[in-house]
């Protein structure tokens, strides 16, 4: 396959998890997950995991696979490159799986004393990629081993950084993050 191509698919693919996030931030707020509970001296979760987010940011990922899944036929006849549609339960898997890894993330930056908002280089960028592939490997096998060729892992390990550390710093620009990582 093609680099060029390896890149489309995995940004493809990828996007119903890297939208969650950028969902959360624009929708946050509320009652937070951990409902103000500590664990030790410090809190589980923290205010930045807020229901309101984490819903949202499914929500936003189901439906742009939802879209685009609408759209792959189209794409793939107009550019040659197979982007696959996503079925319900690989949607599901990447969008949830996204907003888990980035709760987890948050639970080991408040364990490792992290404030609300400390950067954590490495966790930061690759949280969810690392709880949406399994979990999306687990709930809807055979899909993710059709789109997840060990070059499209590869490609999502090297992209998702770059994405994650662009955006951010896009939407910190903009005022709607308070931090630019
Ligand atoms: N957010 C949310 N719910 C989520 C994830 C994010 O409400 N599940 C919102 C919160 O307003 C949060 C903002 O998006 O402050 C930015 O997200 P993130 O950087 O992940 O959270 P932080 O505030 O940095 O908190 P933490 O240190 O726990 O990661
Ligand atoms: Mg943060
Ligand atoms: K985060």
């Amino acid at each position: 396959m093609a680099i060029l191509e390896t890149i489309v698919i995995a940004f493809w693919a990828m996007l119903p998890a890297y939208v969650p996030n950028n969902a959360a931030v624009l929708a946050g707020g509320g009652r937070p997950i951990d409902g103000g509970r500590t664990w030790g001296d410090k809190r589980m979760l923290g205010d930045g995991k807020t229901w309101r987010g984490t819903a949202a940011g499914i929500v936003a990922g189901l439906a742009l696979a939802g879209f685009l899944s609408l759209f792959a036929g189209d794409v793939s006849s107009a550019t040659g490159v197979e982007v696959p549609e996503f079925t319900p339960l690989a949607a599901l898997g990447l969008a949830a799986g996204a907003m888990l890894g980035d709760i987890l993330a948050s639970f080991l930056k408040r364990r490792t004393g992290r404030q609300r908002g400390a950067m954590f280089p490495g966790l930061d960028q690759l949280d969810f990629v690392v709880v949406s592939l399994p979990l999306t490997a687990l709930l809807a096998s055979e899909w993710f081993f059709d789109v997840f060729t060990w070059e499209v892992i590869a490609v999502v390990v090297v992209l998702t950084p770059i994405l994650h550390v662009t955006t951010n710093m896009i939407a910190y620009k903009l005022g709607l993050k308070n931090e630019p990582w």
